[in-house]
């Protein structure tokens, strides 16, 4: 017999989603187009041209789903504010927009349910981008007049306030690998986003404490654990430290070392980033924060060699596994002998206990900062039964072991404070566009219809029993 495992009294159980993914309403009350409407325009882009013009309705059904969240005994609940909906083009304050957000946060209050806010989840105004996007150093100071908007009208009611979502994501990813918005390829451009997007978490987080002490200031990184094929192959040592290097360390030691890894600036030396970084900098970016944010969906086994059997690849986008990274040329992704979701992603839950002992022991334990698990879950091909519903055993199986791998940590002395699914619903999944369900609560894309997978309804029954 199991004994069941209990989670710490104060563990905080919640869900997340962003704004683009789910709102829809992309022309409504004032909205200009972000990076997305326009990248997704474009023929190629995204897996059957899908856009988020309507995405979940979230927009026009948020009471509903704060109703759903309440069902479900969600306790946070996680979502994105889109700076093109507050500041249409990045220009001045839209009354409407901000006010969706207002009553968002009100619903969520009045059912008891903490709001936790990400200022950022890429959807930067394409104006903005017009005029160099995050390769523009005004960006930053841009990014800050904005979180302060947000703040003026909700830092009355939200306390916990993310900067960034993924900057790994909308710098690399996006300028670089061009495979995110606004599909730029250029090293030199993505390291200088990731170098603005880093100096806007830093700006942020200086005004919004200076405003008020008492909020909860952080980030969300998608970390991850990256081991070689053979641990005594020097070439396989060095794509893990190249791995690790830019998914890891580029974000972290600014954050809580104020200085970039000597390693990593080595390896883009001649892409002129010591230009974009400017005196006093890193001092911004290490302001202190109160939370770091761990998005953990699987980890990466990298050799400096091919593998030898044909990879199904681990694809993060519709396209083949290779790393936007300049200096990451030459990685190889191996696959384990592990189930993979229908995003061909490796379920690896311990990896996600190694990497909250490393993060907490080198980063946030001496900073003092708090640990969570602000994203992870699991896209898979759900089908609907005969009775109309989803019975995703592989959904909730993934969502128990993963929980199962943040007790490990936890016994092991990481203290992780909450944990959010990805995603409470499904939604636009970027360049899959609604192919790739992550969702615990299904949506019928024709009706926009919700309904609880069996999957929502057992993370409903871990909150309420707050055991695994
Ligand atoms: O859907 C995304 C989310 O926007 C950011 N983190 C990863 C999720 C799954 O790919």
């Amino acid at each position: 017999m199991t004994t069941a495992r209990p989670f710490p009294p104060a563990f905080l159980f919640g869900a997340a989603t962003a704004a683009y993914q789910i709102e829809g309403a992309a022309h409504e009350d004032g909205r200009t187009d972000s990076i997305w409407d326009v990248f997704s325009r474009v023929p190629g882009a995204v897996v059957n041209a899908d856009n988020g013009d309507v995405a979940c309705d979230h927009y026009h059904r948020y009471r509903d789903d704060v109703a759903l969240m309440k069902d479900l005994g969600l306790q946070t609940y996680r979502f994105s504010t889109s700076w093109a909906r507050v500041r249409p083009d990045g220009g001045p304050v839209n009354a409407k927009g901000i006010d969706f957000y207002s009553r968002l946060v009100d619903e969520l209050l009045e059912k008891n349910i903490l709001p936790w806010l990400t200022l950022y989840h890429w959807d930067l105004p394409q104006a903005l981008e017009d005029k160099g996007g995050w390769t523009n150093r005004d960006t930053a100071y841009l990014f800050n007049d904005y979180a302060l908007s947000v703040h003026d009208a909700l830092g009355d009611r939200v306390k916990n306030w993310t900067t960034l979502n993924e900057p790994w994501c909308s710098s690399f990813l996006s300028y670089i690998g061009g495979e995110h918005a606004p599909g730029r390829q250029d090293p030199a451009a993505g390291l200088a986003a990731g170098h603005h997007l880093l100096l806007g978490h830093g700006l942020a987080v200086q005004s919004l404490r200076e405003r008020d002490a008492s909020l909860g200031l952080g980030i969300t990184l998608n970390l991850t654990v990256a081991d070689p094929v053979d641990a005594n192959d020097p070439g396989d040592l060095d794509a893990v430290r190249r791995i690790d290097g830019q998914f890891n360390r580029f974000f972290l030691d600014p954050i809580f070392r104020g200085a970039y890894p000597a390693d990593l600036l080595e390896d883009v030396a001649g892409l002129g980033f010591d230009e974009v970084v400017q005196p006093g900098d890193l001092d911004i970016i290490s302001a202190p924060i109160d939370a770091l944010g761990v998005n953990y969906y699987h980890g990466e086994l990298v050799s400096a060699h091919p593998s030898a059997q044909p990879m199904t690849t681990v694809a993060p986008s519709p396209r083949p596994k290779r790393s936007p990274f300049p200096a990451a040329d030459g990685v190889h992704w191996h696959l384990r002998d592990l189930p993979l979701t229908a995003m061909n992603w490796e379920v690896q839950p311990e990896g996600l206990t190694r990497l909250l002992q490393r993060v907490h022991s080198e980063y946030t334990d001496p900073a003092g900062v708090k640990l969570y698990v602000t994203e992870n879950g699991a896209a898979y091909d759900d089908v609907v039964g005969e009775d109309g519903l989803v019975h995703d055993a592989d959904r909730t199986e993934f969502l128990e072991l993963h929980l199962s791998a943040i007790l490990d940590a936890i016994e092991l002395g990481v203290p992780v404070h909450g944990y959010f699914y990805w995603s409470l619903m499904d939604n636009y999944e970027w360049a899959w566009g609604y192919d790739k369900r992550f969702g615990i609560v299904r949506v019928d894309y024709d009706t926009l219809e919700r309904s609880p997978k069996d999957s929502a309804r057992a993370y409903a029954r871990i909150i309420s029993g707050r055991t695994l």
